[in-house]
């Protein structure tokens, strides 16, 4: 299991915030996604021999943000 804590600019509501935990979660191999409107993060916590972190990345960028 990989943790990763991504950075994303763009996320200002609960709407993104449900928006990018809803396309990030439903990737194949994660299994935490936890997102901070606060901290402009998003925590992640997935299977890197089954998921490809630039997977996730253009999974929360497809979504309209951006991942710094
Ligand atoms: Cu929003």
């Amino acid at each position: 299991m990989t943790s990763k804590i991504i950075n994303v600019e763009g996320m200002s509501c609960d709407h993104c915030k449900m928006a990018v935990t809803k396309a990030v979660s439903a990737l194949e191999g994660v299994s935490t996604v936890e997102v901070s409107l606060e901290n402009k993060t998003v925590s992640v916590d997935f299977e890197e021999d089954h998921l490809p972190f630039d997977a996730i990345k253009q999974a929360i960028e497809g979504q309209g943000y951006d991942v710094v």
